[in-house]
């Protein structure tokens, strides 16, 4: 279980609690990106009662694809062969994250969504559903794909696929990056599943997201899209000449 943490120091404790209650073994690596508030501390004495706790510090605040792509590179290093990806601040329920891993047994890709039948969103304003569900339906027009919620964060990976990506040339930050990873998953092939969650809004803490965050997101996934429609077409045109 990979959880990335910036400034929240009342939310880990109470995260790292509800996971254990429901996987007491499983492993856990937090990686703080040497938070103000002093997360990291929090996290390096929680990890010195927890054996199966890890803390990875980070100098500085780079975005949430630059702690998973170092935390994937801890658990890939360690021979883990099912790495999670969830928030710190309580909107992934670690209670239903079973039920993403036994979908494993069908999906290389498990994403926890919001947008299936079944899945919901609690507190969320309205404006930032809008949000949500606007930028989804954007990647899914643009991209092409059937991924409902391409933009969640509650995941579970088989390690092949992080290690059937080159982790090392992804460069989004934000949770363009979860789109980043899920196109890329899709493109080669690995299979993705959707299962419904019950998001829920953070109740403590602020969240990071920003208009650079959005910004980057419809950049890149409008690049993503438009290459993906012209490399269709070229290989139409090249069908063509055969
Ligand atoms: N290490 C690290 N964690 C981050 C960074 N930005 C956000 N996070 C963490 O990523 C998770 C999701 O961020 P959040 O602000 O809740 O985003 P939101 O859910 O989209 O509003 C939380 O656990 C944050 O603490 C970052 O730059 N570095
Ligand atoms: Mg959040």
């Amino acid at each position: 279980m990979i959880i990335p943490t910036y400034d929240e120091r009342e939310n880990l404790p109470r995260i790292l609690d509800r996971l254990r209650a429901t996987l007491p073994d499983v492993s856990v690596l937090v990686v703080d990106d040497n938070s103000p508030d002093g997360t990291g501390d929090i996290a390096d004495a929680r990890a010195a009662e927890d054996e199966r706790l890890h803390v990875l510090h980070r100098t500085e605040k780079n975005g949430l694809g630059g702690a998973y792509i170092a935390g994937f590179g801890w658990g890939l290093d360690r021979g883990y062969q099912v790495l999670v990806e969830m928030d710190a601040d309580g909107s992934h329920p670690p209670e239903q994250l079973p039920r993403l891993l036994d979908a494993l047994d069908r999906a290389d890709l498990v994403i926890g969504s919001r947008y299936v039948p079944g899945g919901s969103v609690v507190n969320w304003p309205k404006s930032r559903e809008v949000l949500s569900r606007g930028g989804n339906l954007y990647c899914r027009l643009a991209l092409g794909v059937g991924v409902k919620d391409i933009t969640a964060g509650f995941r579970a990976y088989r390690a092949e696929v992080l290690k059937g990506i080159d982790l090392s040339g992804i460069e989004s930050h934000g949770y363009c990056f979860q789109v980043d990873l899920a196109w890329r998953s899709l493109q080669a092939g690995f299979r993705v599943v959707e299962v419904p969650i019950t998001f829920t809004e953070r109740e403590i803490g602020v969240s990071k997201m920003s208009g650079n965050i959005v910004r980057e997101a419809l950049l890149k996934v409008t690049v993503w899209g438009l290459k993906h429609r012209v490399d269709q077409a070229k290989s139409l045109v090249g069908l063509g000449k055969r």
